[in-house]
């Protein structure tokens, strides 16, 4: 009988056997709060959605290079692998010869899988580096606003943010916790790398047992865990700085601010207040002013901002609410905010940014640095903002801002994926098909049939983790798993290492490359980077070999006393923060003397540019397309528990009762959502937990037109991006604003096209 053996997923460590074809999973022991995400990974040994071999697009093994028309509308042949290599090696040589670097693109933004040496993202940087570089994209979809304003005005993104504040201290003093943009556990299911212990809601609950009150705004109720009894603000999507400003309207006119720490630790707060209280601008930005934004009433609005000057306050604001339009704002506010309460540096108070998205933010910190898997330098300085890729594609040569710079977007013949969706993650699925169309070629190793790999040249099939070795570590988690092989590779699939090493060797470049290592070798390798770190600190530090056997090791965690934050507050001089003043910049010169319309010198309340009535006035619905609870993002949607979630296979929608009754929708209704960019089917789910005004469909079913060789597809299965819109927060980030947009609804009455997306891919005979 096969035994248990250890592995990790982005959703938690666990063991797994696999038997008569069918693999068994055990959530890791030590973890109280397992994730359900565990039920959707079965499925990988045997999905027909698996890539099985090798495959080209039929137009591109025609005519190639070129011939792009069809992509995304055209057959597959199956080849061989070694026909595979062949192609690629040769295009790749072709393209770096006439064109040079800057004609590649190996972006290749995407979360992959969890194992610190088999990351696609990072092997397929490390590939394309050996080759001569590439151009790069910069940020996430996840933080593309906040990581930008947060280095102007709080100093290096992840460190003040989100280092001052440990679940430790707010289970210890935390009395108000206002998070913008709630803390929706789900969320707290996932982490980058792997999680040991899903602890947060014991977290929340123990801070709540000793009094803690928690207000969560938000246009969903259950954007806080139910064992928690938070409040619910239901705030009109995108008014969290009409909020904001409000509250602190509040603070500056009843003297509840606190001056000191202004004086002592911030700079600008004087034209900030100019603006707050209407000197500069003739609009004192008032609880009732707020109010008529944002839909919270000024009772309320004037009651929290007392209670947060009263009590040992945290803020918090969600990634959410920068993945929108202006998303800068709402970060820079919360911070402005937090800083006029004066708590920032004191035992769980202050500021902590996406607290709660990620399910190790607020844990610990490691003692000892992780196996890393080397990329090699890039020589090409060409990037791009990596929301920017339909920009880029549909416009070489074409000029825009970013963070005071004046760029231009580069030509890119050929467009290398591997670990990431961009069908997925990216905005207006129709503009980014459009754009799919312009490079020479696409190549993609893919685990699955996504949208992406249906729209690539050349696709290669990769293993998942289940079917290689691999190191599970994550930031800020004790757990380090030996991720062993729990099945066969499926089909073909080959590890992405494996397939680069192979092209490699066509281009004469296997040993740079491998650096004459084997799978195995790099793991042993990469492990004696912790293991030193062990040794030198006095920890148990065993030899590779010996925690292979073991399974799993568990690593020093620093104490969570002296954050960035505490040492600041002791001694701003001795512990400047990394900003031009070397203080917190209510007011930051730099972003000022940039000179944009949409991002200025200090925090402004912009109306939402989808939210203007004369543009938007056919949409009147905001549709939230949120994390997924039941998959991370489009990963494992064939798996059993994000198909055991779906309605007549299609994604649930959820509406408020009330809009529902005014279009005829009941419950349970296929229903088609629509506005100026595109069409989706979805499940109507008829909830109170969602404000009026407001639907929410969660992004991550995979994208499926129902006419693959329309320009305007609609998407049958339920992907949000169909809607929303492809355009920058602003000049200064240019981050993804994918989580709003507006919509409108009605009953879906045609006849259904049925889901075909996880069934087996039908291919041309092979020639
Ligand atoms: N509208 C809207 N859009 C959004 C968001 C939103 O809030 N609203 N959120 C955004 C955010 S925060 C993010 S982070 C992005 C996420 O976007 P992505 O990270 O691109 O999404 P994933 O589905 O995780 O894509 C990972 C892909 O890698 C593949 N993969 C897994 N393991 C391997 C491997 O070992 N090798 C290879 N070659 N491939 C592998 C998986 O099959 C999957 O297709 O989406 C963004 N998009
Ligand atoms: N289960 C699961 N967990 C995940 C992921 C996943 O795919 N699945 N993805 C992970 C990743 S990559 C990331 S970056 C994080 C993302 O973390 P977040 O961006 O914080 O997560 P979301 O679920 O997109 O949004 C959280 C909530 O914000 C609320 N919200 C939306 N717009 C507004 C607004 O204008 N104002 C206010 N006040 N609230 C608003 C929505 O109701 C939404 O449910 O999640 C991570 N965790
Ligand atoms: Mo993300």
């Amino acid at each position: 009988m096969n035994v248990f053996k250890p592995h990790s997923s982005h959703w938690g460590a666990f063991s797994g056997r696999y038997e008569n074809g069918t693999l068994e999973i055990k959530p890791h022991p030590g973890d109280p709060h397992p994730s359900p995400l565990l039920g959707n990974i079965p499925a990988i040994a045997n999905s027909d959605a698996r890539i099985r071999r090798p495959a080209i697009r039929r137009g591109w093994l025609e005519g190639a290079p070129g011939n792009a028309g069809k992509r995304g509308a055209d057959d597959y042949v199956e080849v061989s692998w070694q026909e595979a290599v062949d192609h690629v090696g040769k295009e790749l040589q072709r393209v770096y010869t006439q064109h040079g670097p800057t004609a590649v693109f190996g972006g290749s933004y995407g979360w992959s899988s969890a194992g610190r040496f088999h990351h696609a993202q990072s092997q397929v940087h490390r590939f394309l580096n050996v080759l001569g570089g590439y151009v790069r994209s910069v940020n996430t979809y996840s933080s593309g606003a906040a990581s930008v304003i947060i280095p102007h005005v709080l100093g290096p993104y992840d460190t003040f943010d989100r280092k001052s504040v440990t679940w430790d201290a707010i289970e210890r003093s935390t009395e108000l916790v206002v998070a913008f943009g709630g803390m929706a556990i789900k969320n707290a299911d996932v982490h980058g790398g792997g999680i040991g212990a899903h602890i947060v809601r014991q977290k929340l609950s123990g801070a709540s047992a000793r009094g803690a009150r928690f207000v969560s705004v938000s246009p969903l109720k259950d954007d806080f865990p139910a064992e928690v009894s938070a409040e619910w603000q239901p705030i009109i999507p995108g008014t969290d700085v009409a909020l904001m400003l409000g509250l602190a309207h509040v603070l500056a006119t009843e003297g509840l601010h606190d001056r000191e720490f202004l004086e002592r630790y911030t700079v600008g707060y004087d034209r900030f207040e100019d603006y707050l209280l209407g000197r500069s601008d003739g609009l004192p930005k008032t609880a009732e002013w707020a109010s008529g934004i944002c839909g919270i009433d000024v009772a309320t609005i004037e009651e929290l901002a007392r209670a947060m000057a009263r009590s040992r306050t945290l803020v918090t604001v969600s990634h959410s609410l920068q993945r929108a339009d202006y998303g800068e704002q709402p970060v820079w506010m919360g911070i402005v905010l937090a800083a006029m309460l004066g708590q920032m540096g004191l035992d769980g108070g202050g500021y902590s940014y996406s607290l709660g998205a990620l399910g190790n933010i607020g844990k610990r910190q490691l003692a000892v640095p992780l196996p890393t898997f080397g990329q090699f330098k890039n020589p090409v300085p060409d990037f791009i903002p990596v929301a920017r890729i339909a920009d880029m594609l549909l416009n070489p040569g074409g000029a825009y801002h970013y963070n005071g710079q004046a760029l231009r977007y580069p030509d890119i013949r050929l467009v290398y994926w591997a670990g990431g969706n961009p069908f997925h993650h990216h905005q207006d699925l129709n503009r980014l098909r459009a754009a799919f169309k312009r490079p020479e070629t696409i190549i993609v190793h893919e685990t699955a049939w996504t949208a992406t790999a249906r729209h690539a040249d050349i696709v290669l099939p990769a293993t998942t983790t289940l079917e290689r070795d691999d190191i599970g570590a994550a930031d800020r988690d004790d757990l380090m798993v030996a991720m062993k092989k729990l099945i066969e590779p499926v089909g073909e699939a080959r590890d992405d290492y494996d397939i680069f090493s192979e092209i490699a060797r066509t281009l004469g470049k296997f040993d740079a490359f491998t650096e004459n290592r084997t799978s195995r070798e790099w793991l042993s390798f990469l492990f004696e980077t912790t293991r030193t770190a062990l040794d030198a600190g006095g920890y148990d530090a065993p030899d590779f070999e010996t925690f292979w056997q073991r399974g799993e090791l568990r690593l020093p965690l620093r104490s969570d006393e002296g954050g960035p934050a505490t040492a600041f507050r002791k001694d701003p001089s001795a512990s400047p923060l990394q900003t031009p003043s070397g203080k917190i910049e209510i007011f930051s010169q730099t972003i000022e003397g940039f000179g944009y319309d949409d991002c200025r010198g200090h925090p402004h309340w912009y109306p939402s540019r989808s939210a203007s009535v004369s543009e938007n006035s056919d949409y009147p619905l905001h549709l939230v397309c949120n994390q997924p609870h039941q998959r991370l993002h489009s990963q494992l949607d064939y798996g059993d528990f994000s198909r055991s979630t779906k309605i007549r296979d299609r994604e649930p929608v959820r509406i408020n009762p009330a809009d529902a009754a005014r279009r005829g929708i009941k419950d349970g209704d296929i229903i088609r959502l629509f506005n100026e960019r595109g069409s989706c089917l979805a499940a109507a789910v008829l909830s109170e937990d969602v404000r009026q005004g407001v639907m929410q469909l969660s992004t991550g079913a995979w994208f499926e037109p129902h006419d693959r060789h329309a320009e305007n597809a609609t998407c049958i299965h339920g992907n949000p991006n169909i809607l929303t819109r492809d355009i920058g927060t602003s000049k200064l980030a240019q981050g993804c604003t994918g989580q709003i947009t507006r919509v409108e609804a009605e009953r879906f009455v045609d006849e259904l096209p049925p889901v075909r997306i996880f069934e087996p891919m039908v291919f041309e005979p092979s020639r």
